[in-house]
Order: C-alpha cells, then structure tokens, then sequence
C-alpha cells in the first residue's frame, strides 16, 4: 500500500541563500526550495507514496537535536497526526541522534532523503549484483542508526524503508546486520568477479564503448532505445534504470561501438550509494565518449548539469571527449526551440552539442555524426583499392565495413575510392593503390 507522508522540507543552505536573494527574480545557481521540494515529491512518487501534507522551513542553522527546532517538531507532529501520515520524510539527511529524537517525538515512522532514495533503488534494482548493492548500502546506512525501538528495523519490510521484521533486540539486531553485511560482500564479489571476466573478455576484440550519462529522468533510457531499437524500461519515475545495458550500434561512418545505458545522477546522491554503485558506473570510467544527456525543458537544466558534471568528476571521466544532448525539445515552445538550435550550432569550446528528441527520433541522425566526430580510436581514412574481382571475400568486407564513393571496373579489377575505419583499411593493405 502507499503510504501516506508528510514532510517537511529544506532547511539547506540553498534555500537559505534564495531567501536572503537581494535582487527579486533572480535565481542563484542551486535549486530554489520551491524547485527542490518539486524533486523531492517526485522522488517520493517514485518511490509508491503520496503526499498527505508539505511543510517548509527555511533555517540557516540546522538544531543538532532535531534539525528542525522543538518548535517546529510539534508543528510536524500535528499535520502528521492531524493527516494521518505513516511517514515523515526529511529532504535533508539526518544523523542516527536526529532520526532518535525525532522518532521519539513524531507519531509515526521518520526517513531521511538518503533512506528514500535507497528505497527507490531496491525498487528498482533488477539484477543479482543490483540487489546486493543495495541492500548493502542500505545496511550499513541503517546500522548506526538502530534506535531499538524496532522502527529503523522496519527497512526491510512492504511500503517505503518497511522491509522485514519488527521488534527486535538492538544487540541481536546489531549483531544480525554486521553477519549479513559480511555476507553481502561476499557475494558481491563473486558476481563482479564474474563481470570481471566478461569485461576481459570483451575486451579481448576491442570495440571503443560510449557512455549515455545524466541527471535521472532525463530520457537516456529513451534515447538508447531509439538509437539501438532496444526495448530498455523508461519510465516517468526517477531511477527507472539502476543495471547498465550494452548494444552495438554502427555509425554512419560504418565503425562499430558498444552504447551503454547507465544509472541517472541526483543531487546530493547519498555517499552509500556513489560507493557501491561504482562498479556499475565502471562503464562510464571505461568509455571513450561519453554522451550527456540533459533535459531541455527543465527549468533547473544548469544545476542538473553542475551535479552530473561533479559526479564525473568523481568517477575521473570530465576529460573524456563530451557530446552534450538537449533532449525533449518537442516540449519546448517554437521560439524557445528556434534560440536553443541556433545556440547550439554555435557551440561552446571543445564540446560538441546536439539538440533532439528521443521520443520522436528528430536529431538522432546528427548525434551519431557527433559521435563519428568524436571517436578517436580507429579514426576514418580515405583510401582508394584495386581489387580483383575474384577477391570476393575481400569485396565483401570492404561492402560490409566501409563508406564506397565510387567504383569503376578495370579488366578483371574493381577499382574502389573507400572511406573506412583505420584498422579496416589497413587489412587492405595489399589491394591499396599507391599514392598518386
Ligand atoms: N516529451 C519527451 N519526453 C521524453 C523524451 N525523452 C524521454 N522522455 C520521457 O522522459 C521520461 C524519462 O525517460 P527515461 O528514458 O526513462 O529517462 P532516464 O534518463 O533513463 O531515467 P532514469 O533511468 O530513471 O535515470 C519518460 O517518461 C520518457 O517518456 C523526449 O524527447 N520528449
Ligand atoms: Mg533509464
């Protein structure tokens, strides 16, 4: 069943820093609270929930005890027990004594936002290694927070952070997650040992892999379908996708490259979660190029763009070769759409720009040129061939795997101008023409 919730919201900095804004209208970069209680509701949704009722502070300095004030617990107190929530959600983090006391204080259960996301992601997490990770991270975000009480226990049972058992003994409990988390690690390095394998094994028959990153939501599972014709859930839900996903695609200039799908970025992702999800995101370490793919019809596009960027940074990738995707420009308005295009054809400084829409395929074509453009290993030559026409073989490949510009007969010789990749042509070698 989803439960209810009330939350009260956002006693962060940025919220502070709007407020004290001297210049009315202007928006800092940072998420105004209006725009960050908006994200936390659809993480909430996300995660099967509603809303019963929303409550905003605006506070400069947390209160170590409760983060919000005594003042404010008893205000959160009766909207929840006036709107019957089962649950209070905090857009912010809060320590185990914070999550004590306001568990103590508030008729119902109590979560963090690192909790919710956390929630989300069991969710959704479809493969073995997926599960594992996050149930580890859940664990050991949990175990210093056991109140023994049985509440912060009640992660492991149906609806939001309410998975498993109830009342238990706080030593016994302690005693029980510390066993399991051991257990977990375990397991978990024997599946990744296994995609270690695959890896090598890939990469024993080199094919350059490029990334598709972003902020959740914004329409890389869509974009990877439209470009591979693969069928990857997409969703309206945040972290629809947690497992990266490979396909081979061919670009127009013939080479091949593996795409993959990878798990959206959030602001302030929980620290958990950047750890143990590092191994999928091995994908975006391991790329050639990577493609950012934003939402053009969201309003909070730059601050999306500075968290994804920092999340790169993490991951060591911001040097990578960067193709920047202004996906859904069906929902902008004409005029919007008409500046953004003739922004972009502009383009900033070392990073190329594409605007398209995934959803009805307009752009595509130019982001797989984009590509092309980008890739740097096998690079595309020109070449011309002299190539017996019994060399059929020969022929084939050359059909299969290169651009062919023109072709002309000569005697029993098919004489080819080609564009291909390197390592294409240089298995050519014997039929290429010298120089003239
Ligand atoms: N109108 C419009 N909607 C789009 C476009 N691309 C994606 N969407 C919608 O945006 C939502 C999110 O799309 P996904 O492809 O699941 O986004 P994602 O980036 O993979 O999200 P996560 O895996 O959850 O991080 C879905 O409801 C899509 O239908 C687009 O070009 N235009
Ligand atoms: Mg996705």
């Amino acid at each position: 069943m989803c439960p209810d919730a009330a939350f009260p919201v956002e006693p962060t900095p940025q919220a502070a820093r709007s407020q004290g804004s001297a210049i009315p209208g202007r928006k800092f970069v940072g998420l105004d609270a209006g725009e960050s209680l908006a994200e936390f509701r659809e993480l909430l949704l996300s995660a099967g929930g509603q809303v019963a009722a929303e409550l905003l502070q605006r506070h400069v300095r947390p209160d170590p005890a409760t983060l919000i004030g005594s003042g404010k617990v008893e205000e959160v107190a009766a909207v929840a027990a006036s709107t019957n929530a089962d649950l209070v959600l905090f857009d912010h983090d809060l320590s185990p004594t914070q999550l004590r006391n306001l568990e103590a204080a508030l008729p119902c259960r109590v979560l963090d936002r690192t909790q919710l996301i956390l929630d989300i992601f069991a969710r959704h997490a479809r493969t073995r290694e997926g599960q594992l990770q996050v149930e580890l991270a859940q664990l050991e975000y949990m175990l210093p927070r056991l109140t023994g009480r049985g509440k912060a226990m009640s992660q492991l049972g149906g609806g939001i952070g309410t998975r498993g058992p109830g009342e238990t003994q706080l030593e016994t409990d302690r005693r029980r997650i510390q066993h399991r988390i051991d257990q977990l690690k375990r397991d978990l390095e024997a599946v990744r040992r296994v995609r270690r394998q695959q890896r090598q094994r890939r990469e024993a028959v080199p094919v350059p892999t490029v990334a598709i990153v972003g902020y959740t939501n914004a329409g890389k599972s869509t974009l990877f379908n439209a470009v591979t014709g693969a069928e990857v859930l997409s969703s309206a839900r945040m972290f629809a996708t947690l497992d990266p996903k490979l396909r081979a695609i061919e670009l127009p200039s013939r080479r091949r490259v593996l795409l993959s799908d990878t798990v959206g970025f959030i602001r302030n992702l929980p620290h958990t979660l950047v750890t143990s999800f590092r191994a999928t995101l091995e994908e975006v370490a391991q790329a050639e190029v990577l493609i950012h793919v934003r939402d053009a019809a969201s309003t909070y596009g730059e601050e999306q763009k500075i968290q994804v960027e920092k999340v790169l940074g993490e991951l060591e990738s911001l040097s990578k070769p960067r193709i920047e995707v202004l996906n859904k420009i069906d929902l902008l308005p004409e005029d919007e759409r008409v500046a953004l295009l003739s922004r972009t054809k502009a383009g900033p400084k070392g990073e190329s720009a594409v605007t398209l829409s995934a959803l009805t395929g307009e752009g595509i074509p130019a982001l797989l040129a984009a590509i092309d453009a980008a890739l740097r290993s096998d690079p595309i030559v020109e070449a011309e061939l002299r190539v017996p026409q019994h060399e059929g073989a020969a022929l084939a490949a050359i059909e299969a795997g290169m651009i062919v510009h023109s072709r002309e007969y000569e005697g029993n010789l098919v004489r080819l101008t080609v564009s291909g990749p390197a390592s294409l042509v240089g298995r050519m070698r014997r039929f290429r023409q010298r120089d003239s």
